[in-house]
């Protein structure tokens, strides 16, 4: 359930590990974020309601339970069922009653008769589900603005509460805080992008003519799932030769052949942060000239959009500050394609975007960055005509005056691929 490393901190808590310290993040971290929502609902004369994740909600036998981000961003807490009603006074974390009948098959929950129910959670208030409705008919007397997640489905049971009632959308509230990383953030990030750097080397060692991308794929999440991550951030994209010009492709299921590009998107999700890297190498070793040709062109790309990147800057396709421009500009002085038009063209998706609990993690392209944002600078070009798709995904962190390259550790030079690809063990 937890990485190795963090064993040894959890044989001191109890069995259940609720608000879970040994992943990094603190209680007092949790309580802090709360206590900024909590100004703004002083101002607003507000309440907010949150509805975490249900057990049976998905229906779907093939994933575990995992918490709603937002949730999980202002509780900490990763067991199903719970709601969370915040005031600008009063902080209440509601959780469902115990179940026997449930635990004999999910295990002991956390319920808010336990005697420990405060010091596991973090809250202060601890109330069963039971109690939600008339704390929240209580509070909302002397509320102007009541706040939920709109984006998020889950609010339904809170409309049929309230009637006719304005919700407010508490996006605004809670998406500015999730976009700056704190330092425990960026340690827990700084893992899941180590361990998908790890994958992305073992995918190097691995590839070769011959090979199904399905194999090259099981190679690279079996690295993040043997240290201890639980799942991959997104489905895996493992495309050689015409299947590296899809961009969203994961049927991972063609035999790669010598004279190819095998594009992988491909990184875990470890302590519920994500990481997103991509790199495209040849199958053979050996990049062909227009495969070097265009790699080059998107490189050089990627490396002008890095390097503009600080605050003020945005991912943005249009209007100041624009880093997509940048890169889309480059691309178009430096390459054309087989027809003699600008090479810029066949760059068919966004830029970037933010990453943390959640690969999209929240954030419009066109706000302007801020430090402690954490994003990728992915461009790519895709040419179906030629076979050959590229893409070169880093996650970079902006700070003060600049960036800074998380993913740096893993190379994205042809000439170093080459070299890592050539010494490869067999
Ligand atoms: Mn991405």
């Amino acid at each position: 359930m937890f990485p190795r490393i963090w064993a040894l901190l959890c044989l001191v808590g109890a069995a259940a590990q609720a608000v879970d310290a040994s992943r990094g993040i603190q209680p007092d971290e949790y309580r802090l974020r709360r206590g900024k929502v909590r100004e703004i609902l002083a101002k607003d004369k507000g309440i907010l309601v949150l509805y975490g994740a249900s057990e049976d909600e998905r229906g779907d036998l093939r994933s575990r339970f995992f918490q709603e981000a937002n949730f999980y961003y202002l509780t900490g807490w990763t067991e199903p069922g719970a709601r969370l009603l915040l005031t600008a006074t009063d902080e209440y974390l509601f959780l469902p009653p115990r179940n026997e009948t449930k635990e004999r098959y999910t295990g002991r929950k956390v319920a808010p008769s336990d005697a420990n129910a405060t010091s596991f959670t973090g809250f202060t208030d601890v109330l069963p589900n039971g109690r939600f409705e008339v704390t929240f008919f209580q509070k909302l007397e002397t509320t102007e603005k009541l706040y939920a997640l709109i984006s998020v489905n889950r609010q339904s049971p809170l409309r049929r509460l309230v009637g006719q009632r304005p919700i407010e959308n508490a996006a605004p509230l809670i998406f500015p805080l999730r976009q700056v990383k704190s330092p425990a953030e960026l340690a827990l990030i700084q893992r899941s992008i180590d361990v998908s750097i790890d994958a992305h080397r073992a995918a190097w060692n691995r590839a070769t003519p011959g090979l199904f991308e399905y194999q090259v794929s099981a190679t690279m999440t079996n690295v993040y799932f043997e240290a201890g991550c639980e799942r991959s951030s997104y489905p895996p994209i493992v495309g050689s030769g015409p299947n590296s010009t899809i961009l969203h492709y994961n049927r991972n299921d063609r035999r790669m052949d010598a004279g190819e590009v095998l594009l992988m998107d491909v990184a875990g999700e470890c302590s519920m942060y994500a990481a997103d890297i991509t790199r495209t190498i040849p199958v053979n070793g050996k990049f062909s000239d227009r495969e070097r040709e265009i790699y080059n062109i998107v490189l050089g790309a990627q490396r002008a959009a890095i390097a503009a990147v600080k605050p003020g800057m945005r991912l943005a396709k249009e209007g100041e500050n624009s880093l997509f421009q940048i890169a889309v500009e480059y691309m178009n002085q430096h390459g054309k394609s087989l027809k003699g038009e600008p090479i810029g063209k066949y760059f068919t998706h966004g830029l970037g975007h933010h990453v943390g609990l959640e690969v999209h993690d929240p954030g419009l392209p066109a706000t302007p960055l801020v430090p402690g944002n954490v994003i990728t600078i992915e461009p790519g070009l895709y040419i179906p005509e030629e076979g050959i798709g590229v893409r070169i995904e880093d996650m970079v962190l902006v700070t003060e005056d600049g960036s800074k390259v998380l993913t740096a550790a893993l190379p994205a030079d042809p000439e170093a691929i080459e070299q890592a690809l050539h010494a490869r063990k067999r």
